[in-house]
């Protein structure tokens, strides 16, 4: 943690009513979904870029990426296989902080998320501006498992979990949307839980 930052800011990611979306079932447990295995990662070699469409690509090993500022974020967690699971406190850095940072051009609206082993994914880039944003090393207190996506991991709270990237490693801002890895494999490409967008419609 940076001591110069302070105590984390935290934000609550903004409930909807209901609070558990349609379809979805309450859990307690976190369960564990991927395709593929869960990379090794080596934190010797790590690093997380943030590029494309922007005026400063940035460039973070796992040195630096400590050294950014941090924030909390309080959240529910939906994914698209019907689970919910309440009040989740992921800590990392804002999405925010980090676009701010590389300055998007104009013509940059879309970001793709790269995770290890080419997993992608897409988002607008209002979405990665919000406030509960973030790439979250940390997840209750704890260091994320490998399972759950450590080093780090996107948390977007009010899409389904699948467009949470795990193991991400590169934020890239482009122009035109283009669908990632479960959206171009039958999931929707807005993924909103409360308007159940699960599965696209082609
Ligand atoms: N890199 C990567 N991230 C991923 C996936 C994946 O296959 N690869 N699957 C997504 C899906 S479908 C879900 S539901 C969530 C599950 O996260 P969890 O295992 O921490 O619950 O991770 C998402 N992030
Ligand atoms: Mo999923």
């Amino acid at each position: 943690m940076n001591p110069e930052s302070g105590p984390a800011d935290t934000f609550e990611s903004p409930r909807q009513e209901p609070r558990l979306p349609p379809g979805q079932v309450k859990t307690d447990k976190w369960p564990v979904l991927h395709y593929g295995s869960v990379p090794r990662v080596d934190l010797s070699t790590w690093d997380l870029q943030v590029d494309g469409l922007v005026e400063h690509p940035q460039r973070f090993d796992w040195e630096a990426f400590q050294q950014l500022p941090r924030v909390k974020v309080h959240s529910d967690i939906h994914c698209v296989t019907r689970w919910s699971r309440y009040d989740n406190l992921w800590e990392g850095v804002s999405l925010r902080e980090l676009l701010t940072r590389a300055g998007v051009k104009p013509e940059g609206r879309f970001v793709i998320a790269h995770a290890e082993q080419g997993f992608t994914t897409n988002l607008p880039l209002t979405e990665l501006l919000q406030d509960d944003v973030l790439l979250a090393d940390r997840h209750d207190g704890e260091p994320l498992t490998p399972d759950h996506g450590w080093p780090v991991r996107l948390v977007v709270p009010r899409r389904y979990f699948w467009k949470s990237a795990k193991w991400v490693r590169r934020i890239e801002l482009v122009g035109r949307d283009a669908p990632g890895f479960w959206e171009r494999n039958g999931y929707h490409n807005e993924a909103d839980p409360w308007r159940e967008e699960r599965f696209s419609d082609w």
